[in-house]
């Protein structure tokens, strides 16, 4: 285990004290990490971090561990969604799991899955397939036939294989692009709008869609559950991330009881208090994001930003290439910038109409899911956004009822956040924009 696993030193410059910020009663006895682990897109690992890590689990499967956090989920479920503690309780649940896994392999580091580079044609993502997480369920009636979860089984809530099923009674169709990511990253101003902005999102139509165990309260005992809430976790961190001075502890919202949120509450299952989970670098929390790293420049290196080829759209006449030097990286967000007018724009990526947050964008080049060239695996292709796609966004599949009830969602917060996403999805077809990720 060598490049990009624990960067220890050279990542607690991610955490600089902002100055001036006062920390809630308690927080300061939160002791700093003195090492930092860097979790990367699970695309971007490289073959030894991912043997490291699917190694691990698969111990941690057959010793049981799976089953119980799929148990232990299922019994605080009511506690830990449609609330405030729903970052917190599983962030808190993902370091468990993390530790655990380093008890088996002290160089285990988390991988995330960013659903939304795949919103276009989810079943078609490479992560869903052998080389990673595997496929749909096509084994004896719905079990994991192959990738981390194949012949995985429990025995919770009954003896059973890892069940998939697509679309459970719909079909998957489109999931959140990273825009509408990007649009509520800018424009979530309190912890419970970022909340519910994610929450009833893209973290739910990622359970509803995968079906089987994914789509029950016991999911973490699907290998996606735990990439999956990854994603959500690097998501609000860097929401955080955007404003430390005034994010790093704002905490509020409603607790499952209806008491207001707030940061002396104990994490449900645990006896850990809010103010323990709120900042990364500190306490259990000794990690980071990539996407945090590369946005705050520490580790520039880490991901060569001269792999992004994609460019502008091309132009008769001119010659890209005339000397050795690559051409000039365009970013997703000045591809984003470029296509749209600055009326949509400012409506739905505040953001980028002034001076852009990194930490606020979700528009992370597509190529930049190379791995580094030293040690790295080269799995993913370059995609090339597809002409004929120009201005031909879909809408995001919705949640059910079902799904809505079974989580404890409030069903007009989740319709009205799915009008939302149409309203932008027009926006952008009507200037006939063409996302980097629509390949
Ligand atoms: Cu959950």
């Amino acid at each position: 285990m060598k490049v990009g696993a624990v960067v220890a030193g050279l990542a607690l410059a991610a955490f600089h004290h902002v100055a001036g910020q006062s920390l809630p009663p308690g927080a300061e006895t939160v002791p700093k990490c003195t090492s930092i682990s860097v979790r990367k897109e699970i695309r971007t690992l490289t073959s030894v971090e991912w043997s490291t890590y699917t190694n691990a689990v698969e111990k941690a499967v057959s010793d049981g561990w799976i089953n119980w956090f799929g148990f232990l989920h299922q019994k605080i479920e009511k506690g830990i969604h449609a609330n405030a503690q729903f970052f917190l309780a599983h962030r808190n649940l993902m370091a468990d799991y993390e530790t655990i896994l380093r008890g088996y392999d002290p160089n285990v580091v988390l991988p995330y899955w960013n659903t939304g580079m795949d919103f276009q044609n989810p079943t078609a993502s490479p992560v869903l397939t052998d080389r990673f997480l595997g496929g749909n369920g096509t084994a004896n009636g719905g079990c994991v036939a192959d990738g981390l979860g194949k012949g995985w089984a429990f025995t919770y809530p009954k003896r059973q294989c890892l069940r998939r099923k697509y679309g459970e009674s719909r079909s998957i169709s489109r999931w959140y692009p990273p825009e509408f990511v990007t649009s509520i990253l800018q424009t979530s101003k309190t912890h419970n709008e970022i909340r519910m902005g994610i929450e009833n999102s893209l973290h739910g139509v990622v359970h509803l869609s995968v079906g089987g165990n994914m789509n029950t309260m016991y999911s973490p005992t699907d290998a996606i559950f735990w990439p999956h809430h990854g994603n959500i976790d690097r998501l609000y961190s860097q929401w955080q991330a955007a404003d430390h001075a005034t994010r790093d502890f704002m905490y509020d919202g409603v607790n499952r009881d209806g008491s207001p949120a707030t940061l002396n509450d104990t994490i449900a299952y645990t006896f850990t208090r809010a103010y323990e989970l709120m900042r990364l670098g500190y306490g259990k929390l000794c990690y980071t994001y990539d996407t945090i790293q590369e946005a705050n420049g520490d580790v520039g290196t880490l991901l060569s930003k001269n792999l992004d080829t994609r460019g502008a759209p091309a132009v008769a006449g001119k010659c890209r290439h005339r000397d050795s030097s690559p051409a000039k990286p365009v970013s997703a967000e000045t591809q984003t910038l470029q296509g749209l007018s600055r009326a949509v724009v400012q409506k739905h990526f505040p953001g980028l109409a002034g001076k852009a947050n990194p930490m606020e964008s979700d528009m992370r080049s597509p190529s930049s899911l190379h791995p580094p060239s030293a040690g790295g695996d080269a799995y993913v292709a370059v995609p090339v956004p597809n002409e004929a796609l120009r201005g031909k966004m879909e809408y995001p599949m919705t949640l059910t009822d079902d799904f809505i009830k079974m989580m404890h969602l409030c069903p007009e917060e989740v319709r009205a956040l799915e009008a939302r996403a149409r309203k932008l999805v027009d926006d952008l077809n009507a200037e006939n924009y063409l996302s980097p990720y629509m390949t």
